[in-house]
């Protein structure tokens, strides 16, 4: 019985001195912190921000944005439409292909006025966005639309969520619209141009563009640049539908 009693004392002694010993404190504040941690993420993932299935449309103003999104929305194209104050949402059920079988859910669309600061906004939000260009007066506008997309590629929501964009060149429908090929070509020089320019002067943008010493492609982007062609006048909007139809989830 004794023999027991003094076994028993030994085992509390022992007890006691693993609990007071450092290694157990450690151990202890490890699980706390983990602990701890494990709480945050859950909290983090329970109130971030959403990014939810939105399809942006952004580009000068005049591009053809509103004429699209109607399009896209209702299959009219509201001709005339006048400059847009406000952004237009509205959701979509693209009717080419899987749609006919109606395998596709509606596409949540929103048609951003030409350089809204509300872009900014809805940008961590986008799943894909389509940046509109006017095909046929495209000389005069290249510099401010290539300015345009070049903040956006360098914009930190759309980096970082890698969001896709599509190079939309719009009113094809006109015989003298320049061609997707040449249009990316020009926007490409004039975004070479900015890359320079700007990384000379200062860091005001959020990432800086292409690859180091190589010069500008769309291909160097960290975002995915699709080209297109369209006419939101003329109904010719396969290939947005296309690219949206790409990067939507279901
Ligand atoms: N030929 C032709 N004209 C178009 C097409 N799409 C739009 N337009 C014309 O271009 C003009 C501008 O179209 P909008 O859709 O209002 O342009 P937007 O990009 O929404 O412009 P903001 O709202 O000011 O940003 C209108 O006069 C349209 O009729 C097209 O596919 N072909
Ligand atoms: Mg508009």
């Amino acid at each position: 019985m004794e023999d027991l009693q003094t076994l028993a004392k030994q085992w509390l002694h022992q007890g006691i001195e693993f609990v007071q010993s450092k290694e157990t404190t450690k151990l202890f504040n490890a699980t706390y912190v983990l602990f701890l941690a494990i709480i945050m993420l859950f909290f983090d993932r329970l109130f971030r921000p959403k990014k939810t299935n939105i399809v942006l449309f952004s580009g000068l103003s005049g591009s053809g944005k509103t004429v699209l999104f109607n399009r896209l929305r209702d299959r009219s194209s509201h001709r005339g439409v006048v400059t847009s104050m406000e952004p237009n949402e509205g959701t979509s059920v693209l009717h080419t292909k899987l749609t006919m079988s109606g395998i596709t859910k509606p596409v949540h669309l929103l048609d951003v006025p030409g350089r809204s600061p509300k872009l900014e906004e809805y940008l961590p939000l986008a799943t894909a966005l389509v940046f509109v260009v006017d095909a046929m007066d495209f000389l005069p506008n290249f510099r401010a639309a290539s300015e345009y997309l070049y903040d956006i590629l360098t914009n930190a929501s759309a980096v970082t969520n890698k969001i896709p964009v599509l190079l939309c060149c719009n009113k094809t429908d006109k015989l003298t619209a320049y061609t997707k090929d040449f249009i990316s070509k020009q926007m490409e020089k004039q975004i070479e141009k900015l890359r320079v320019s700007r990384s000379a002067i200062s860091t005001a943008n959020d990432f800086t563009l292409g690859i180091k010493g190589e010069v500008f492609s769309f291909s160097h982007c960290q975002n995915k640049v699709t080209l297109a062609e369209s006419s939101g006048l003329t109904g010719e909007t396969d290939q947005v539908q296309e690219f949206i139809r790409e990067h939507f989830k279901p």
